[in-house]
């Protein structure tokens, strides 16, 4: 009875948070992976609140690897972040990702970037992403739908980070 007032009150609304992800791929129709990876984080995850356009970028921290696509995504979800966790790694092995090697090529990677402006260390869970302040090919992006966003651990803004990034690797708008 009680909690039948509370849902017609609306006190049971479900908190939601806002969550950042990056897409990479540098194997197969890499395109069409990004777009499919959206379809299935918009079907499992929430709504797309904002998409960046899609960007080429230089293999970072790895050697004789092919371009990237990179991309990065802001979703509303009712998830927590280990549930995101789980959910965009069930999303790469459907999406025919093998883990062989760190850093190794694939079809398809999905990190998590920021998770509201949580900061979270875990054996599994490292949020912000630990990389974000150095990699042009997730700052670019990024800058495009969350210039404003305050990286919790540096106190600054992504615009920032952007400017102040010494990754000289390269990062163009793809397809135009
Ligand atoms: N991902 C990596 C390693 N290097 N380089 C680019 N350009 N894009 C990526 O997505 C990427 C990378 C490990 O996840
Ligand atoms: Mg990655
Ligand atoms: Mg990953």
């Amino acid at each position: 009875m009680l909690s039948n007032i509370l849902i017609i009150f609306g006190v049971d609304k479900i908190r939601m948070s806002i969550v950042y992800l990056q897409l990479g791929s540098n194997l197969g129709d890499r395109q069409a992976l990004l777009q499919k990876a959206l379809a299935k984080i918009e079907e499992n995850l929430g709504a797309l609140i904002n998409i960046s356009n899609i960007y080429e970028s230089s293999p970072w921290g790895v050697d004789e690897q092919l371009y990237y696509l990179n991309q990065i995504v802001e979703v509303e979800t009712k998830y927590t972040a280990e549930e995101v966790l789980v959910n965009v790694l069930n999303i790469e092995i459907l999406l025919g990702r093998k883990r062989k090697k760190k850093w190794g090529a694939r079809f398809i990677d999905i990190d998590i970037i920021f998770y509201d402006n949580q900061i979270i260390n875990t054996p599994t869970l490292c949020i912000p992403h630990k990389y974000v302040h150095k990699r042009n090919f997730v700052l670019v992006p990024l800058s495009e739908i969350a210039c404003n966003y305050i990286h919790p651990v540096y106190n600054k803004k992504v615009a920032v980070l952007l400017k102040e990034c010494k990754d000289s690797g390269k990062v163009s708008k793809y397809g135009i």
